[in-house]
């Protein structure tokens, strides 16, 4: 399972800590319904932002080290991320969770047609609106990042996914390792995804930067910066 310090060294922000992106833009403005409902065109501009920075960073040596995992173990590997930048797949990942949803999809805010891809960058009104279910002469409905935010559902799908991988180690008495890469471990339910492999009798690692809240859920703990980390305990060359 990956966070934001996976895509640190790709120059990304991490969100919390110093000069992460929490410390200017408070986080119930941008990353809450209640902040879109409030001031929609203040959180269309927070993800523009967001696009067009993850539009041009590259994958780094941890990313490209975990699609090589991928490559050699195939369906033995899932790879949840809560990264939003696409990263994972531009380093060549397949099998993918985006636990927190996409930067590079919307939705509606109002009905439940299913997001599909934009590369947009929208920052001011006429913000747009769903075509789907906005009627004319009726109140449009506001199109919004395809990203989770606190207090929403992470989609069912997703959780169950991640469950049924971890169950089916279990089922199948294969050993299960987890390995947590450049997360804060304070946002749930992805935090809570390292005790239930431990209940299941998974090795868990964790490679972060620095000690993080939940740090007493790993067995291991190897601190450092993500590029040097992941490749080394995965047995590949570093940049
Ligand atoms: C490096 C590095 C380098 C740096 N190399 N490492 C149970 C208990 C308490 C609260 C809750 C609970 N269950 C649910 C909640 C409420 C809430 C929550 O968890 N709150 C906590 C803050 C307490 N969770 C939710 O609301 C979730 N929904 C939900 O559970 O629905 C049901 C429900 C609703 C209401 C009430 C109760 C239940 C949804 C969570 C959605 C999170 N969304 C965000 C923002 C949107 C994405 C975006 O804009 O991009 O997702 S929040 C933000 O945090 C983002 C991230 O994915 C997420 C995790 O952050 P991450 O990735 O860990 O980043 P950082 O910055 O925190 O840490 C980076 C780490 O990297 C650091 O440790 C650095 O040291 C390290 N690092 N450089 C290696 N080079």
């Amino acid at each position: 399972m990956t966070g934001a310090g996976i895509s640190a060294e790709s120059g990304l922000p991490t969100f919390r800590g110093k000069d992460g992106l929490w410390e200017d833009q408070p986080v119930q403005e941008v990353a809450t319904p209640r902040g879109f409902a409030r001031d929609p065109a203040l959180v269309w501009r927070f993800y523009s932002a967001r696009r067009a920075a993850a539009d041009s960073a590259r994958p780094n040596a941890a990313h490209l080290a975990l699609a090589e995992l991928e490559r050699s173990m195939g369906d033995r590997f899932l790879l949840a991320t809560q990264n939003v930048d696409g990263l994972h797949q531009a380093a060549g990942s397949e099998r993918v969770i985006e636990l927190h949803g996409s930067l590079w999809r919307t939705r509606c805010s109002r009905c439940q047609r299913p997001s599909f891809e934009d590369r947009r960058y929208p920052v001011a009104p006429p913000l747009p609106v769903c075509d789907v279910c906005t009627e004319p002469g009726v109140d449009a409905a506001l199109l919004r990042p395809a990203i989770v935010w606190f207090e929403e559902m992470l989609d069912p799908d997703d959780q169950g996914e991640v469950v049924r991988f971890l169950r089916r180690a279990d089922a199948e008495r294969a050993p299960l390792l987890f390995l947590a890469i450049g997360t804060s471990g304070i946002v749930y339910p992805a935090a809570a995804y390292v005790r239930y492999a431990k209940e299941l009798g998974a090795g868990t690692w964790l490679a972060n930067l620095e000690r993080p809240e939940n740090d007493w859920a790993f067995d291991h703990v190897v601190e450092g910066p993500a590029t040097a980390v992941v490749p080394a305990m995965l047995g590949l060359a570093g940049s």
